[in-house]
């Protein structure tokens, strides 16, 4: 009886995941860098923790007109960054999209991202069986310093014309 009874109890949770993987993966802060005006691009960064593997395998976002998974890395000397096919979320471990690290490329912005915006953005997770979904996020804009110092004043003047509707 007993035996019955736990074999049934995990054939339920197995079809639990397998039809809502994202909602096994804890997302903390996730930000996107605010932009000056005319910039074409920027990124989307957060820590990623899901609960049994899976791997980000896609990005959408309605702000851009084409969204990619990028990693920065050093080649010959030159820091670059560059589209990865996927990336691996392992069981219980934080993953880290931060800059100069991983990131959710936002690319062909369709305007400009000022300071609190909301973001939204989708997430395609693919799990050990192929089985694919979505994780959608809320990530809010940041205006950062440390850029150069030429973006320094556009986005204190971001800032400035900021209002809450
Ligand atoms: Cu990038």
């Amino acid at each position: 009886m007993k035996h019955v009874f736990l074999s049934a109890l995990l054939a339920l949770s197995a079809t639990a995941w397998a039809q809502t993987p994202a909602a096994h993966v804890d997302v903390k802060e996730p930000w996107v860098r605010a932009t000056v005006a005319q910039q074409k691009s920027t990124g989307a960064f957060m820590q990623l923790t899901a609960k049994a593997d899976v791997r980000v395998v896609d990005a959408r976002s309605p702000i851009a007109g084409l969204t990619q998974i990028h990693e920065m890395a050093m080649e010959k000397d030159v820091m670059r960054m560059r589209e990865v096919k996927g990336l691996a979320l392992p069981a219980g471990q934080a993953v880290e999209l931060k800059p100069g690290g991983y990131h959710v490329m936002l690319l062909d912005l369709k305007g400009q991202v000022k300071a609190g915006d909301v973001v939204p953005l989708t997430l395609v997770l693919e799990d050990k069986a192929g089985q694919r979904s979505t994780l959608e996020i809320k990530a809010t804009a940041r205006a950062l310093g440390g850029v150069g110092a030429a973006a320094a004043p556009a986005a204190a003047g971001a800032d400035h014309s900021q209002h809450k509707h």
